[in-house]
């Protein structure tokens, strides 16, 4: 037994109390006089930080003793959030650090507050990222995060009259406790020039790439624990930095600027997330950094492979590769490269090497965010590699040939070239042709990329492909974020659904309990209270937490429909102003998320929401029956806020757009109850919740077709329909924009004319269910109920479960224990 704690690694409320003081006085170099909330914070991660290293070194341990068989999730982006919540959950020493910070004199919550989150994302698929990374530590698989270490995330956004304005985020300002530095794990990483091929004196053919430009990457390390089991996994983010000779030799000869210049062009490639969740044309440093992110992450693993065995003939064995999305796609061309090219294996040995390692999720249908580089751009900036994928393309489009005799069409859309205008290389096929395994990340969303967009390499190897529906973590969606919630159901069925999500199921019962939905209706009454004093502080608008909390919080895009929520504030509007009398249930709607800074549509619904906002909020005819709340800054700390608020979640994309969601799994969690079209996870969601538990409305993704076939002609629909009709006038009247006629042209003019995402042909079935969700709120009785049955049905969409299908059909690999030696 232990007589006195390790200040270290202890975990008793005493022990971390002193910990914290040291790390104060010997870290911070600070007094309790004089230290700052951010001195706090930083002490506090400092104390948790050592707590995770014990873990940390014990996994790195027991992973390199056994050789075990590693996945590696390849991304551009990880939308982390804050990590000091997250790791007290994890090391299960909430309560006690919040006892030590009490005795302290401190309060844990507003050092929490302190932390800057790493907005290394931006939106679903980065935090689909961290989700997974959460998971892959909970079910104790080996498992390596492989990104880039942005010098900028996601900027911050603010809204000025209206507007959304950027603001740089200097995530890095204060100091990031949470990483170490790996100066002596630095990797070069070569741009440009050319290529010379000759035989070598053993007669092998070799081609030799001379770069015009080599920068070199450095490996920041965060530790990522599961929750309460030892094994903390590897995140490792990549900077790109001059390599130090090269400046020494322009400084050499005179040319102190060139090596200046040099030095600020090679740090330029991690410096800034690209804030477009879709659609980017041929930007020439977006190509660079995907590059030295799969360059850094594909050595990085051969050195690891090396230290232990000389024979990378079995690589595959060791390693499993997931490409997230087509952003790191450029590892297949990457991965022969450097097995011929630098490790000298046979160009078959390396292709099927490379092939079992790498397997590839989609994330979009939409056909403008399917990436392509020009050839040229990409022949400039990666020579070798554009020799490669012709061969990897001959060598296909042989297969090809031989599988569909003549069929030049089918040949030309496999083709990893696009050679239709423009040349171009296609990221999507490169990463089909170049992987085992394909999946998307929804049912409906993995059958439609068979029909669609990844429809040819469906016909010619099904058997690569497969679902794998996206999840989300408990235990930050819910344990972190919601603690009200988390100990009423624990105190019913105990602790176990925290890893074991399905457990949830054991709650339907207490639906008809009437002292369970009591208090159940106290939590969510509690964390509308909360997030009330958060809109009344951070915009200023009171709301009233009896009104029915709805809730739009997502990317701001076309296709996910925020001003077909707009369409329906304004006919509440009318209706109002129509009959000041009438009985409606008090609404508070709450939207939040950015726009793609070039995305002016995107930007003006922003506006718009804003400038309907100003209208309504001050309306004396409304008076306080309809709130409309534009929440600036959206990111995961806010989310964390937001959810655990929600009665009615909104999910209304176009059907057939969205390609799963991910923030519908965290509402339905946290008890809301969704109002959604037949769309991505939606689908699914109604499938466990049950469709009496489910606002469906909108046309189905058939029926769109249809319509589309039939030829969709929006203004029909709106000059047929009175209500609908009125509300487009109203906005283009200038009624919202103080009597400007031309601001909203371009959304109002784009739905009479062509509404290519179809809400006015949505109109109509979504105001119909919006009138029926807030109707079936009045009976408080019967909505509990339904939010019970929500949650306790939910259980499918844990991101533990997804991982463990990942392992299961894709990864082949299995858990390992790791021991806490001391
Ligand atoms: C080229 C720039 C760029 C950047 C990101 C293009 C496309 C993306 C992503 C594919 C956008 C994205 O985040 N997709 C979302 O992925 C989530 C996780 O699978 C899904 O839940 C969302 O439905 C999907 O939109």
């Amino acid at each position: 037994t232990v007589l006195t704690e390790d200040d270290r690694t202890g975990t008793s409320v005493e022990t971390l109390r002193r910990a914290f003081m040291d790390n104060l006085f010997f870290v911070q170099g600070r007094f309790p006089e004089v230290a700052t909330k951010n001195d706090h914070y930083l002490a506090l991660a400092y104390t948790v930080r050592d707590r995770l290293l014990l873990r940390w070194l014990n996994s790195a341990k027991t992973y390199r003793d056994q050789f075990s068989r590693t996945v590696c999730y390849l991304s551009a982006e990880f939308l982390l959030g804050p990590h000091l919540g997250n790791n007290l959950i994890n090391l299960g020493l909430y309560d006690a650090v919040a006892e030590a910070m009490q005795q302290t004199g401190l309060d844990l919550n507003v050092l929490l507050d302190q932390e800057e989150e790493p907005g290394l994302g931006n939106g679903g698929l980065g935090r689909l990222a961290a989700c997974y990374m959460d998971s892959l530590a909970t079910l104790e698989i080996p498992a390596i995060g492989y990104g880039i270490r942005y010098e900028y995330g996601i900027f911050d956004q603010e809204i000025r009259d209206g507007w959304q304005v950027e603001i740089t985020d200097k995530w890095l300002r204060y100091g990031n406790p949470w990483e170490i530095a790996r100066p002596e794990i630095t990797l070069p990483v070569k741009f440009g020039g050319s290529t010379y091929s000759y035989t070598d004196d053993q007669g092998r053919y070799r081609v030799v790439w001379q770069p015009h430009q080599m920068v070199q990457g450095i490996a920041y390390d965060t530790p990522i624990l599961g929750y309460k089991v030892n094994t903390a996994n590897l995140l490792r983010l990549w900077r790109a930095e001059a390599i130090e000779s090269f400046d020494f030799q322009a400084f050499n000869t005179g040319d102190y600027y060139g090596a200046v210049n040099e030095k600020i062009a090679s740090e330029n490639i991690t410096k800034v997330l690209y804030p477009n969740d879709e659609q980017l044309q041929g930007k020439e440093l977006r190509l660079m950094q995907q590059y030295f992110l799969c360059s850094c992450a594909l050595q990085d693993m051969i050195r690891l492979y090396l230290q232990c065995s000389s024979d990378l003939t079995r690589f595959h064995h060791k390693f499993t590769v997931q490409l997230n999305d087509t952003h790191p796609a450029i590892s297949v061309a990457e991965l022969m490269r450097l097995l011929v090219d630098e490790h000298l294996l046979p160009w078959d040995t390396a292709w099927d090497i490379t092939r079992q390692t790498f397997a590839y999720t989609n994330h979009t249908l939409l056909p403008e965010a399917l990436e392509k580089w020009p050839l040229p751009l990409f022949g400039s900036l990666l020579p070798r590699h554009l020799q490669i994928i012709y061969e990897i393309n001959q060598r296909f489009l042989d297969q090809v040939r031989l599988a569909y005799p003549g069929d030049q069409e089918r040949l030309a859309r496999l083709s990893i070239i696009d050679e239709s205008e423009c040349r171009y290389v296609r990221m999507a096929n490169l990463a089909c042709v170049g992987s085992h395994a394909i999946n998307g990340v929804a049912a409906l969303h993995s059958e439609l990329l068979k029909q669609t967009v990844l429809r040819d390499f469906y016909e010619l190897t099904p058997e690569k492909f497969s679902n794998k529906t996206n999840g989300v973590t408990p235990r930050r969606w819910m344990v972190l974020s919601n603690p009200g919630l988390t100990r009423l159901i624990s105190n019913h069925i105990g602790e176990d659904w925290i890893k074991h999500l399905d457990q949830l199921r054991r709650l339907e019962p207490l639906a008809e309990d009437a002292g369970f939905a009591a208090e159940w209706h106290a939590v969510k009454h509690k964390n509308k209270v909360r997030l009330a004093e958060y809109i009344q502080q951070r915009v200023g608008i009171s709301v009233d937490p009896s009104s029915i909390f709805d809730i739009l919080v997502k990317r701001i895009h076309e296709y996910k429909r925020q001003h077909l929520c707009v369409l329906n504030i304004i006919t509440l509007y009318q209706r109002l102003k129509d009959h000041p009398n009438l009985d409606i249930t008090p609404h508070t709607f709450i939207f939040g998320g950015k726009a793609a800074p070039g995305y002016y549509k995107a930007k003006l619904i922003i506006k718009l929401i804003n400038s309907v906002a100003e209208v309504v909020n001050t309306d004396p005819t409304v008076a306080d029956r309809l709130k409309v709340v534009f929440l600036p800054d959206y990111n995961v700390t806010c989310g964390q806020r937001v959810y655990p608020a929600a009665d009615l979640s909104e999910q209304i994309s176009t059907a057939g757009y969205e390609a799963s969601g991910t923030g519908n799994m965290k509402f339905a969690l946290n008890g809301a109850l969704t109002i959604g079209t037949l769309d991505g996870a939606n689908v699914e969601i109604r499938e466990e919740v049950g469709a009496e538990n489910f606002f469906l409305f909108g046309n189905t993704v058939e029926q769109l077709q249809e319509i589309w076939r039939n030829g969709y002609r929006p203004w029909e629909i709106a000059n047929n329909n009175p209500m609908l009709k009125r509300v487009l006038d109203l906005i283009s009247c200038g009624h919202f924009s103080h009597g400007d006629t031309e601001l909203f042209r371009p959304i109002v003019e784009h739905l009479w004319q062509n509404d290519r995402y179809c809400l006015l042909a949505d109109y109509q079935s979504y105001v119909d269910c919006q009138e029926q969700a807030t109707r079936l709120y009045r009976d408080q009785k019967q909505w509990v109920k339904m939010s019970i049955l929500n949650v306790a049905r939910m259980g499918k969409f844990s991101s533990d479960r997804a991982i463990r299908e990942y392992c299961e059909d894709i990864w082949r690999v299995q858990p390992v224990h790791v021991p806490l030696a001391d």
